[in-house]
């Protein structure tokens, strides 16, 4: 039986700070999985998350499977489409893009996800998704045919996170879109961390060891890490 959530509540509740290194399985062929696996372990990544808002592949199995056999972590679907569960994982964040308001990505793909997680193993982590204006338009925006909520409008990501809270979300996300310019601002993280009782997750634009620190320190409980450490494997190092 696994336990991710209460993992991350339990770090939420120690002061123990968590990163995921985000896989898009779109620019991970089978070949580079051991090195990337590698330059993961030696990373302090403490979670791994897969998915992506266009991949339509067929290797998603078979990449987690290789992961799996390298490191430790524990590895999270993070779907942009029902077609990336896989049961070689360990859990999924189900997100609903709260901050959006296309039925597809509120309800839809999760009644079409039904039929695949039933017949998992997977821990389902229900998580609020707020996109958030990161100062160019993402794969979210485009995939999503959503708006984010403004850089600037941190009330109204405090009380979208809280709703997503009342709605009985246990995590909730808020993401800048892969490759952001700038990624979700300190004031905002601080605003909506101090107003939800649930773990916050942070992604974005982050592209320093000092920016994955300021945005802990602005109180994230778990930052993303997608596009700096694909373009650098030693971006830790
Ligand atoms: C995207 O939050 C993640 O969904 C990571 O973003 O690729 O900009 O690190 P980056």
């Amino acid at each position: 039986m696994q336990n991710l959530y209460q993992d991350i509540l339990r770090a939420k509740k120690n002061h123990q700070k968590l990163l995921a290194i985000l896989i898009d399985p779109e620019k991970v062929s089978i070949e580079a999985a051991v090195t990337l696996s590698e330059k993961i372990i030696s990373s302090p990544a403490t979670h791994i998350f897969i998915g992506g808002s266009t991949f339509s592949g067929t290797h998603l199995d078979e990449l987690i499977a290789i992961i799996k056999t390298k490191t430790q972590l524990p590895v999270l679907i993070f779907p942009g489409h029902p077609s990336q569960i896989s049961n070689e994982a360990d859990g999924i964040l189900f997100l609903s893009l709260l901050s959006g308001r296309n039925p597809e990505y509120l309800i839809e793909h999760h009644i079409n996800s039904v039929d695949a997680l039933e017949k998992s193993n997977l821990e389902i982590i229900p998580t609020g998704y707020l996109l958030i204006d990161g100062g160019k338009e993402t794969a979210v925006q485009r995939v999503s045919q959503t708006q984010p909520i403004e850089y600037g409008n941190v009330e109204l990501a405090y009380k979208t996170a809280k709703a997503g809270e009342f709605l009985g979300k246990k995590l909730i996300y808020l993401e800048a879109g892969s490759g952001a310019e700038k990624h979700v601002s300190l004031e905002m993280v601080q605003f909506v961390v101090q107003n939800i009782n649930i773990p916050l997750i942070v992604g974005g634009g982050i592209r320093s060891l000092e920016k994955i620190k300021e945005v802990h320190e602005a109180g994230a409980d778990l930052v993303v890490i997608g596009t700096a450490f694909e373009n650098n494997p030693n971006f830790f190092l």
